[in-house]
């Protein structure tokens, strides 16, 4: 098989040498996509998000078979809350008129205690559970890289480049990459297998991030890269 796979992508062409790629999927918890969950509570429309499982499992089964590094991510806190940057429990907090806004990180809701360690609504969905030998980061902020091993566990795969995927594309998935890529990985996110809580947002987001001739990442379509990887 070759080991570098070159596939269609925005601004150019995406190529990766195969031993070196790992694929990220990003917090793909209950809290960000079922009912109940963090994500409903602080606004968001759960249909795109749901609509980016299926996606995001043909994107991991073809990595798995692939033989690539998985990496998962789940944002959360600690139960005592002391990981939590404090300008997130501010501006994730109540905020008047807005009555979606009564709960917070930490408050007990429908799935446990918001984005908290440990509680129901901080796993994975039963669709995206990690198999053995797979990395799990939990992360207390936004980006997958603060305040978090990844980076080393990366570079102990010797891990150059990252396809990318999960929710959501305005927030963690876009932090992680930014992060990322001034870390000098060249990642690629792929547009199908990534959502977010507002549909303008997703596109808007992917059109900044392969702006400029890739600014700060590629982006492609699923299907080139299911076709590459089979
Ligand atoms: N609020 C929002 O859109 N997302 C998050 O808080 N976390 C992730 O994106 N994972």
């Amino acid at each position: 098989k070759i080991d570098t796979l070159t596939i269609d992508a925005k601004p150019y062409a995406y190529t990766f040498p195969l031993k070196h790629t790992a694929l990220l999927v990003i917090d793909m918890q209950r809290d960000f996509l079922l009912p109940g969950g963090f994500g409903q509570i602080q606004g968001g429309n759960l249909e795109p998000v749901q609509e980016s499982i299926a996606p995001t499992r043909k994107l991991l089964d073809a990595c798995r078979s692939a033989g690539l590094a998985i990496f998962h991510t789940r944002e959360g806190q600690k139960p005592d809350m002391s990981d939590c940057p404090s300008s997130k429990l501010v501006r994730q907090a109540a905020s008047p008129g807005n009555k979606q806004h009564k709960l917070v990180i930490g408050d007990k809701g429908p799935l446990g205690r918001l984005l908290t360690r440990g509680e129901y609504g901080h796993d994975l969905v039963d669709e995206l559970k990690p198999l053995p030998g797979e990395v799990v980061i939990d992360k207390p902020g936004k980006g997958s890289f603060w305040n978090t091993t990844i980076m080393h566990k990366l570079k102990a795969r010797g891990i150059t480049h990252i396809i990318v995927a999960g929710v959501t594309t305005e927030c963690c998935f876009a932090t992680s990459i930014r992060e990322a890529n001034d870390r000098g990985f060249e990642c690629c996110g792929i547009s199908e297998a990534t959502a977010g809580y507002n549909v303008e947002f997703k596109y808007q987001t992917l059109d900044v991030l392969y702006w400029s001739q890739g600014l700060f990442s590629f982006v492609a379509s699923l299907q080139p890269l299911l076709d590459a990887l089979s």
